[in-house]
């Protein structure tokens, strides 16, 4: 028999994936923010979690929590927008679950059984962090970041992060494919397909470490070309967006959403990391690379375009936003998936022109402060001629 209190919590879940979505005061020109976040660990269904079954569970006992919904994989297929959401349980595995939303901003609800992924790598212990791209050659791919223990070293703790890979054409049949092997990098993590062949190839952007958290002689976002994406493997990476000094990607930085392509250039949204007495802070920037060499950045706008604000500041991993799902749709209206704080999932949205506005119009960031004092002066004085000043 279904225990009651089981409609009375999926009734929860119904009116919270049903609540509208709002856009808050926030401006700055660039991009809205919402009210809701489109992802929470309370939009989990019951069925995911209890056994609703009041023989077995008289207690009406939690038996296999969620702690959290966060960075997610985005696509816009047929009209809908889907997220392939990173979920992490109680017992700390990740996995990925696919939500629907009709308009992209609210009323996302998951699919009734989560991902279940080929399980072709014993040694896998957790996977996280997935990126869709819709690819020229038919297949939708998810590359995401694909975790073991490292048992070279006597560290209970030592990881080795590698990109899975895997391709479907519905989000509901997914085949497996090899990791993606570099041969110059010992581990991968913010591993994104370029949608197109470049070159009649495939074409990654990946993120080189030399440590499962130090990403140490890896410069940066990189990007490399492979034959063969069922057995891929990149030899040269070279690099696109670089770590800096005292920028917000002087510890880390990796790709995040899958490139857009608009008329002036390839728009990256990608995370940047510094650390602090606080822990790591991870912020989201934007760049633009070339649209006949995508590896060849073309614009680089100063600084973060979202950073952790109010309580998006809060939750298991603080300070953090990460991004690595995007969707544009038939309108041209961009719509950004954040996380926070390695909790919940939110959407920022603008549109192509403004984004395209925002990454060929906002200055570099000379990197040094009187340089960029300089460069706030001349605005400045621009503004004080207009005003007549
Ligand atoms: C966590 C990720 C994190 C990575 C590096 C993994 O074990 O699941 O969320 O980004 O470690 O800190
Ligand atoms: C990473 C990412 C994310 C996470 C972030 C902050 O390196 O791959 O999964 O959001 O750390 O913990």
């Amino acid at each position: 028999m279904v225990h009651e209190k089981y409609y009375e919590l999926q009734k929860q879940v119904d009116e919270l994936t049903s609540r509208k979505n709002t856009k808050t005061d926030f401006y700055n020109g660039i991009y809205d923010r919402y009210e809701n976040p489109v992802l929470t660990r309370e939009m989990i269904p019951v069925t995911w979690k209890y056994d609703i079954d009041k023989d077995t569970n008289p207690y009406f006992m939690e038996r296999l929590g969620v702690n959290a919904t966060f960075n997610s994989g985005a696509i816009y297929l047929n009209g809908k927008y889907y997220l392939v959401a990173r979920i992490e349980g109680n017992d700390r595995k990740s996995f990925f679950g696919v939500a629907e939303s009709d308009n992209g901003v609210d009323g996302f609800k998951f699919w009734d059984y989560p991902i279940l992924l080929p399980d072709t790598c014993p040694e896998e212990t957790n996977v996280y962090d997935m990126r869709l791209t819709q690819h020229e050659d038919g297949y939708i791919y998810g590359v995401f970041c694909s975790e073991s223990k490292d048992t070279s070293v006597n560290d209970l703790s030592a990881a080795v992060a590698a990109a899975g890979i895997v391709r479907t054409k519905d989000l509901k049949n997914w085949e497996r494919l090899d990791n993606l092997t570099t041969l110059r990098s010992p581990q991968q993590r913010n591993v994104v397909l370029h949608p197109e062949f470049v070159n009649g190839k495939y074409a990654f952007y990946t993120r080189p470490m030399d440590d499962f958290i130090e990403t140490g002689s890896g410069g940066g976002v990189g990007f490399g070309l492979c034959e063969d994406i069922e057995h891929a493997v990149i030899d040269e990476e070279v690099m696109t967006s670089l770590r800096k000094y005292h920028t917000i990607t002087e510890a880390k930085n990796g790709a995040g959403a899958t490139p857009i392509k608009t008329d002036k250039g390839w728009i990256h949204i990608a995370h940047g990391v510094r650390n602090t007495a606080a822990g790591l802070r991870y912020v989201i920037y934007a760049f633009a690379t070339d649209l006949n060499d995508p590896s060849k950045v073309i614009a680089e706008p100063s600084g973060m375009l979202i950073g952790p604000r109010e309580g998006e500041r809060v939750g298991d991993v603080s300070n953090v936003v990460f991004t690595n799902g995007a969707i544009v749709n038939d309108n041209n209206e961009v719509f950004i998936y954040y996380a926070s704080s390695d909790t919940r999932l939110h959407v920022a949205t603008t549109t192509i022109d403004k984004l395209v506005d925002y990454v060929f119009n906002t200055p570099a960031d000379p990197g040094r402060s009187v340089e960029c004092v300089a460069q706030r002066c001349d605005l400045i004085r621009k503004n004080l001629e207009l005003l007549g000043k």
